[in-house]
């Protein structure tokens, strides 16, 4: 079910800190930067071969991303898997007995549809879902 890696969620606390050392250290571009609400972030994106790297920062310290910096500290907040169905897959998960934190696909950024699983099935690892389109 899994087709690419879609992106590397990266939590910052400074994002245009982080932006910058990423265009000087590896020479490239920023290809999208989105506020999305429903999420609690500002994300920006660099394209990487097939995939994304996404830093993102919190809009607030009561987010998913605000309360992990405050947990956590900075660094991979999560692995987003591409898929073809973000609603097969969450069936397939589902029906094996996996925690899902959405029940329902929802709306990520650059008009894609996501959908997160809970880190406790999958050995600690958050896991988002992501279709295009
Ligand atoms: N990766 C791995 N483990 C994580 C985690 C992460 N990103 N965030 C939390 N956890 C762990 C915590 O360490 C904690 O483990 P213990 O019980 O062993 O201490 C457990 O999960 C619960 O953590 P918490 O801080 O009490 O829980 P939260 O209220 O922060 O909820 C989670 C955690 C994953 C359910 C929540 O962050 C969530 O719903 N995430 C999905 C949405 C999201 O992350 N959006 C931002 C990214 C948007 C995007 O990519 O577009
Ligand atoms: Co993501």
């Amino acid at each position: 079910m899994i087709e690419d890696i879609d992106h590397v969620g990266i939590a910052v606390g400074d994002l245009e800190t982080a932006v910058e050392r990423y265009r000087a250290a590896y020479g490239i571009e920023p290809a999208h930067r989105e506020t999305v609400e429903e999420q609690g972030v500002e994300e920006v994106l660099f394209a990487v071969g097939t995939s994304y790297i996404q830093l993102l920062r919190p809009l607030g310290p009561e987010t998913p991303v605000g309360r992990f910096l405050e947990k956590r500290g900075e660094g991979i907040h999560h692995v987003a898997y591409r898929v073809r169905s973000v609603r097969e897959g969450l069936d397939r998960l589902r029906a094996e007995g996996h925690r899902l934190i959405d029940e329902e696909p929802r709306r990520g950024s650059r008009g894609t549809t996501i959908a997160f699983v809970h880190p406790k099935a999958f050995d600690g690892v958050l896991i988002e879902l992501v279709e295009e389109g």
